[in-house]
């Protein structure tokens, strides 16, 4: 088989949230300190395209987590719609991530919610030197994670362990902590087992219409696994909160649909009637969660984990990586440079 980066990228993400733990942890009291510091009213979670997305996990994780209120906006809505985004006389925290640290958006998102007061800056990016990093008053930045690829897909997973690191740092929720110490390892068992399933699901050429869904944390996440595929094969494909999924898509279904459920054991018979909707109107169904017994699906994924839903997130990506990898190779594609992207969006309108 081919080595591509993507390859590689993505089968490398347990040892990479190993020293990603490790850099967080270490770094436990400064983060308190600075979230006491401020003692914010509400945390924004900000970042474009796959950024975007670990902002929505990253966002309803943290409030789930500490009760503190938190809501993810795509960057640009911070600087072309601020009235919108922040509350009068809040005091805000804003959380840009961001692989490059240099995509426009997020940067200008950072400049103007310092320059005109409205937030304190949190930078999470893989870049140290970056204009993110750079003009944020604290940063985090993860060396360790270097991506060849034009997609992100490692960047993903450990950008969003640091929001859930944090999220259990600040809440003190120790079983939180120790749940997401244990994902290195149960990682790589996952990341193992799921391969072969993610080939021959990727590579079924029967289905060519893919519907991801998922509900909280796991509609960040269903997002992902949908941009994946269509930024790699530039099939079509579409993110619904299950529930919602019911209220109008559930029209477009036949025999060429692939339902792609990501599941949470915390709401599992709420989503059992949709697969079984799915698959009354003729579409196929695959779930991804922890232990699947009930389910009536055409593939089951099942993590066995033993993890709670909010500590899980991050081993539904390899299956959803890894699918949309092998239907990029079965096409011919290159899945390291995907047609009309680039690493880094640049604005060419100007600030202010
Ligand atoms: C964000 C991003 C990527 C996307 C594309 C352009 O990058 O939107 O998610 O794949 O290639 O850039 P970043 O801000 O995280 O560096």
């Amino acid at each position: 088989m081919v080595q591509t980066h993507t390859y590689q990228e993505i089968k490398q993400q347990p040892a990479t949230w190993r020293q990603t733990i490790d850099l967080v942890v270490a770094r436990a009291e400064e983060v308190k300190q600075k979230f006491a510091n401020i003692q914010p009213d509400e945390v924004i979670f900000t970042g474009c395209g796959t950024s975007c997305y670990i902002s929505i996990a990253a966002a309803l994780t943290f409030q789930e987590k500490t009760g503190l209120s938190a809501k993810a906006v795509p960057a640009s809505e911070i600087f072309l719609k601020p009235d919108a985004v922040f509350g009068k006389n809040k005091k805000t925290i804003l959380v840009g991530s961001s692989r490059s640290g240099n995509t426009t958006e997020v940067v200008r998102a950072i400049e103007y919610a310092r320059q005109n007061n409205l937030a304190r800056c949190i930078a999470i990016t893989s870049l140290p030197t970056s204009d993110l990093a750079c003009k944020s008053d604290y940063t985090i930045s993860l060396p360790h994670v270097q991506e060849k690829s034009v997609v992100m897909t490692s960047s993903f997973t450990n950008i969003l362990l640091v929001s859930q690191l944090i999220a259990g740092i600040l809440s003190g929720d120790e079983a939180y902590l120790a749940e997401l110490k244990r994902l290195p390892e149960i990682g790589e068992d996952v990341m193992a087992r799921v391969e072969p399933l993610a080939k021959t699901v990727g590579e079924d050429q029967n289905f060519n219409h893919f519907i991801y869904l998922g509900l909280g944390a796991c509609f960040g996440l269903a997002n992902e696994g949908m941009l994946k595929l269509k930024e790699m094969t530039q099939l079509f494909a579409e993110t619904f909160n299950p529930l919602e999924f019911r209220h109008g898509p559930i029209s477009v279904l036949n025999e060429k649909c692939r339902v792609i459920l990501l599941s949470n054991r915390s709401i599992q018979a709420y989503e059992r009637d949709v697969v079984d909707d799915v698959r009354k109107f003729g579409a196929n169904a695959v779930v991804i969660g922890d232990s699947l017994e009930d389910f009536r699906c055409d593939v089951k994924i099942e993590l066995n984990s033993g993890l709670t839903d909010l500590s899980r997130s991050v081993l539904y990506l390899p299956f959803l990586q890894l699918l949309a990898y092998y239907r990029t190779l079965k096409l011919g594609l290159n899945p390291d440079q995907p047609r009309n992207l680039g690493k880094v969006v640049v604005l060419k309108t100007r600030f202010g």
